[in-house]
């Protein structure tokens, strides 16, 4: 059944930059799941912020919640390469526990190490697919990996208009 979910790539009309810490979610990607999410600190207090904490807030508070597809890097990482990551913006209505929106980014690529407390610059390029509530965790496993395969296969080689937003690999 969430194999035959409709993806498709609704580009966005000019990629969504952002950039932020790494932070902990309720560590139930892994080890629920089997797919890590690399959480991004998210800002909710009023007021004046940081550009970047602007920015991360104004892509939460403006976007449709939902699966997307993007490149990103670990800029001040020991692994400093762009790859392609399924990002889950929302609610997670399959656990139905949150009481803020999360940015999580499911990096399509083996880390010899996590990355808490690094800088995660996520370049969001489309929109795949809502968020949904499935009849059982097995479910919501094959969507999410299912949405991987469709953002490794939807996304070139290379980001295309990153304007110099990635960090240059040493
Ligand atoms: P949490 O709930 O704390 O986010 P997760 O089980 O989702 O816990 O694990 C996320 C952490 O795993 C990330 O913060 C990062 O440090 C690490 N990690 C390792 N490999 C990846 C990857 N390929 N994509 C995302 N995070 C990864
Ligand atoms: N959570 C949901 O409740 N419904 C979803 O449809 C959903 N899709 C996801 C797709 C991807 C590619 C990723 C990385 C996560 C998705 N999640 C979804 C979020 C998931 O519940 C969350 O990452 C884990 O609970 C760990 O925080
Ligand atoms: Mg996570």
């Amino acid at each position: 059944m969430a194999q035959q979910l409709a993806r498709t790539l609704r580009r966005l009309p000019t990629p969504e930059a952002l950039t932020g810490a790494v932070v902990h979610g309720f560590g139930r990607g892994s080890a629920q799941l089997g797919f890590p999410t690399a959480n991004l600190e998210i800002d909710w207090t009023d007021g004046a912020k940081a550009p970047a904490a602007q920015r991360i807030r104004n892509f939460v508070d403006t976007h449709d919640t939902g699966i997307y597809a993007a490149w990103a890097q670990v800029a001040d990482g020991d692994d400093s390469g762009i790859y392609k990551a399924a990002v889950s913006v929302g609610w997670n209505p399959h656990f139905g526990d949150l009481e803020r929106k999360t940015v999580e980014a499911w990096l399509l690529h083996d880390f010899a190490a996590d990355f808490y407390g690094r800088t995660l610059r996520l370049l969001v390029v489309g929109y795949v697919r809502p968020e949904l509530k499935f009849d059982s965790l097995d479910g919501l496993v094959a969507a999410i990996r299912a949405d991987g395969d469709f953002v490794e296969r939807e996304l070139g080689d290379a980001p295309e208009d990153d304007d110099g937003f990635f960090v240059a690999s040493a």
